[in-house]
């Protein structure tokens, strides 16, 4: 039997090389782990060591009445590292490269960017001195398109949610209501047109009154500028919408009336993290045909480990995420969008509370 030592900084890149080494026929004697084996610059504490053996091809087909070969040294003496697999720096950023991507394949990160990533994280990295999670953090990072807080924003804002039913746009309104009224005292006003549902209105006036905050209702496009007026000299005027059906073009003409009665006002979509890509694109693309999307609110992200619809949506319709939402309670389970945390959730290096 052939014994070798093999070096890596995780378990899978080990077995892989293994794997690459000495085929799918080879057994795993014992592994163990070392620290610091300071190549390339990556900063893992601890590697992992596995000693792996193969059957030479000659004995593996010898025939059954020769004499049995050698019992295999099962546990050979402390590898001399001067046998340690020679691994060389290209089979390594091949082999960081495939685990970094399959880990996106688990996250649901759509096809296209995975062969769009396949492209661009060799020479990441080659060349980074970082560990692998972390560059890959950075380049995702890199690639989604950056939310402009509102803070720096330096006029009044008329902020409208638009979505399909049931996301969370009445609750993430509520929140940002109490966000930007209560924590940081800007005069904030709501104004819903959601009249469909009976109890909606009443749903949301009730919580704002609660919080101190006016409320105007809205049963038409016309009706807004009156809503408005009233409302005129807030910092921060937030537009709650239906929840309908976005395959049907009627209500979707009927958001589009609302929004375009709005003064220049930013739009999010919001959807749920859980949604499937391909649900999600159907859904994107009906409603930025009826309304111009400026951002993206992301809701419910404590109810999934998967968080690839995230990074697939603003990369697909170019804009960035504004806000995150993480559960019932209001106002906390709300956060202002930050790239390196979506990018985080994506590499595997940061956890959402509650999973
Ligand atoms: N787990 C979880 N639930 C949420 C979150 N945001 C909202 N919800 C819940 O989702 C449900 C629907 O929330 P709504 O705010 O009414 O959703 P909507 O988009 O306004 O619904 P429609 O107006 O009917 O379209 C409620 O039970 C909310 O408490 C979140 O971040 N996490
Ligand atoms: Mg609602």
């Amino acid at each position: 039997m052939v014994i070798k030592r093999f070096m890596a900084p995780t378990m899978s890149l080990a077995v892989a090389m293994v794997k690459d080494e000495f085929g799918e026929d080879a057994v795993i004697l014992s592994t163990g782990h070392i620290k610091k084996p300071g190549i390339f610059g990556w900063f893992l504490r601890r590697w992992v060591t596995v000693i792996a053996g193969v059957e030479p091809a000659e004995e593996q087909m010898a025939p059954a009445t020769e004499p049995p070969a050698a019992e295999p040294e099962l546990n050979p003496p402390p590898a001399d590292p001067r046998r340690a697999s020679p691994v060389s720096a290209e089979k390594m950023t091949q082999l960081t490269t495939h685990y970094l991507l399959e880990k996106l394949k688990q996250q649901d990160v759509a096809a296209h960017h995975l062969d769009n990533l396949r492209e661009l994280l060799p020479e990441r990295v080659a060349k980074v001195g970082e560990s692998p999670k972390v560059l890959l953090q950075k380049l995702l990072a890199e690639q989604l398109p950056r939310f402009t807080p509102w803070q720096s924003l330096n006029r009044s804002l008329v902020v409208a949610l638009v979505g399909p039913t049931g996301v969370g746009k009445t609750t993430t309104i509520i929140k940002l209501a109490a966000r930007y009224g209560l924590e940081a005292g800007w005069p904030v006003g709501l104004i819903t047109a959601d009249t469909y549902r009976v109890a909606a209105a009443e749903q949301l006036r009730t919580t704002a009154e609660i919080l101190g905050i006016p409320v105007e209702v809205v049963y038409s496009p016309a009706e807004v500028a009156g809503a408005l007026a009233k409302l005129a000299g807030r910092r921060l005027i937030l537009v709650d919408t239906a929840g309908r059906s976005h395959f049907t073009n009627e209500h979707m003409q009927e958001l589009r009336d609302f929004i375009r009665a709005l003064p220049e006002p930013l739009t999010y979509l919001t959807i749920s993290a859980a949604t499937r890509f391909h649900d999600l694109v159907q859904m994107m693309e009906r409603f930025a045909a009826f309304v111009a999307v400026d951002g993206l609110i992301v809701t419910k992200l404590d109810e999934t480990n998967i968080y690839g619809s995230i990074y697939n949506a603003a990369r697909h319709l170019n804009k960035p995420v504004a806000f995150l939402t993480t559960g019932q309670n209001v106002p906390e389970d709300l956060e202002e969008a930050d790239n390196l945390k979506i990018a985080g959730l994506l590499a595997g290096l940061v956890r959402e509370r509650g999973n």
